[in-house]
């Protein structure tokens, strides 16, 4: 009798084990991953920053109303290749192997994506790539060559490059939509990753916005004109809208009174693309602007704050149309009766300067750069109007995805945590982490921002910065939101300093940092780098 029992145990067992991918998935949740380039947390209206109050976007801000907003989500690693690497792997740059923007992505280690895919998933990836390698794990992938351009963008597929004519961020929205609706199985669920190129630089809006915020003055930071006391690695940076923007490339002035040729343009390939009918309606919205520059001959300083106004401007037009992309996504799962059973993740890559210290760009471990939006919805386990100020990275996402989907333990190799019982209400935010690192690599490199590390906890901030310098800051945000006052000689905070010191060399050992990241580049190349990038 005992055999029998056995018998039919090991058949019954080897029936569950034998399930297609299929029949198991069917309850899973469809996953959609929006993530666009360079979007600052204060140009997201549901932040309720005042830049984003002049300049909304209703439809991203759908996915707080609806689901959650994050007040604290963080980057471990400011730049475009290296975070997109930490979010497929779910590990930081130094174990995932990609570093600084021009590495070589690995492809064949473990991602979310194939993850996914081997659990019978329908993957597929359109837009922004950027990690010099064919994507693996998508059933479907269409992506921009290199940095993408934002008018008849080079897309590859299937290893054949092809130009398209057409605005890229509306373009990525169409191929996700497509996919939606031509894709090979209904049955199975989805994971789609739609990456914009779009807030990224030169901030070239499409045709119908050109003018949009032509009447709004933004209003500027505070820091537009910093002092950098005690703050040497910010002295020595090249991303200072007033010193280091391209006249007619950035910030698409012309070379004087009724011209449209622009001032200087460096990489022409930007505007060289655009057909002439587009190159027409863009000089025409261009034109009376820039001949009112001209015409209010401007002093020094304001110039300055013109640069900043005309950035704001363009960069909060582009995201325009993100906007209206993701308001059709939301759309079109609602009309198709999938947005119940669908995660919807809004993100950027990583934060970026709106003029804060008088920047553009990332690269800093300061709060407008390590931050980056996060927006995530699924009526089926999150609250709408939920709001969570926990300390999350982008190492995170991978393993709060494999969590939701069922498959928490596929993350056990990932050095992120799943933040979904923060999302449902099972975990408190106490209870939490209590600290994050961060480790920025990339230098020497555009705009100069030298190499650094550090970690946050809720209230301080410690960072070194090192190579050719030795430069260590302190913050408490409870008091410096804006990290303008480095505290790291003041006495007052001995405590509080030696503490964060241990935190970092714990978090660094839990993380595997060896010596090895250490390294100094050299002198010749700095110099260089120097020459090029001023
Ligand atoms: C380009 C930009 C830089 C930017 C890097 C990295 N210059 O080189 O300003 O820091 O990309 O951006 S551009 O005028 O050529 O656009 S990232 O998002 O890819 O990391
Ligand atoms: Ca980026």
């Amino acid at each position: 009798k005992e055999f029998y029992i056995v018998v039919l145990l090991v058949f019954a067992i080897g029936c569950k084990q034998k399930k297609s991918p299929e029949k198991q998935t069917k309850k899973r949740p469809n996953i959609i991953y929006i993530m666009s380039d360079d979007h600052a947390v204060q140009a997201i209206s549901a932040y309720n920053h005042p830049i984003s109050k002049l300049a909304p976007t209703p439809n991203i801000d759908k996915i707080a109303t609806e689901g959650a907003i994050f007040n604290g989500s963080y980057v471990t690693n400011s730049i475009c290749g290296p975070s997109r690497a930490v979010i497929l792997t779910g590990k930081h740059s130094h174990i995932n192997g990609f570093r600084q923007n021009g590495d070589h992505f690995d492809g064949n280690q473990e991602t979310l994506p194939k993850i996914l895919k081997k659990e019978g998933y329908q993957t597929a990836l359109m837009g922004k790539w950027h990690l010099h390698d064919y994507p693996q794990g998508f059933d479907d992938w269409k992506i921009l060559v290199d940095q993408g351009n934002y008018y008849n963008p080079d897309f590859i597929i299937n290893g054949d490059t092809t130009r398209v004519q057409g605005y890229a961020t509306d373009l990525i929205t169409a191929d996700a939509i497509n996919w939606l609706k031509n894709k090979r199985k209904d049955s199975v669920p989805f994971f789609l990753m739609v990456q914009h190129k779009a807030p990224h630089r030169n901030w070239m809006p499409a045709l119908r916005h050109l003018n949009k915020y032509d009447s709004v003055s933004f209003t500027l930071p505070t820091s537009y004109f910093p002092e950098f006391n005690n703050q040497k690695a910010s002295r020595a940076q090249l991303q200072t809208i007033y010193n280091d923007m391209y006249e007619g490339h950035d910030l698409k002035l012309s070379t004087g009174i009724n011209k449209t040729k622009l001032a200087h343009n460096p990489w022409t390939t930007d505007f060289d693309r655009m057909t002439e009918t587009q190159r027409a309606t863009w000089d025409s919205a261009y034109l009376a602007k820039n001949n009112a520059f001209y015409e209010a001959d401007l002093s020094n300083e304001e110039i300055a704050i013109w640069k900043g106004q005309r950035y704001l401007q363009d960069y909060m037009a582009t995201i325009a149309a993100v906007d209206e992309g993701v308001g059709e996504i939301l759309n079109y799962l609602k009309t198709n009766n999938l947005d119940e059973n669908t995660i919807v993740v809004y993100t950027s890559d990583q934060g970026f300067y709106m003029g804060e210290n008088g920047w553009f760009d990332k690269r800093f471990m300061y709060e407008d750069s390590f931050r980056t939006p996060l927006l995530i919805k699924y009526p089926k386990a999150i609250q709408p109007g939920t709001q969570i100020n926990a300390l999350v990275q982008n190492l995170d996402y991978a393993p709060t995805i494999l969590d939701f989907v069922g498959i928490p333990n596929k993350a056990k190799d990932m050095q992120g945590v799943s933040f979904k019982g923060l999302l449902n209400g099972s975990v408190n935010e106490s209870d939490f982490r209590d600290a994050i690192y961060y480790h920025y690599y990339d230098y020497p490199a555009f705009h100069m921002v030298k190499k650094h590390y550090g970690i946050r906890t809720k209230r301080y901030k410690l960072i070194h910065f090192y190579d050719d310098i030795d430069s260590w800051e302190f913050y408490d945000l409870e008091t410096d939101p804006k990290e303008q006052n480095n505290q790291i000689n003041n006495a007052a905070y001995t405590k509080e300093i030696k503490l964060m010191h241990t935190k970092l060399k714990q978090l660094q050992k839990e993380y595997k940092i060896t010596n090895k990241e250490f390294t100094k580049a050299k002198k010749e190349d700095v110099d260089k780098a120097y020459k090029q990038f001023k």
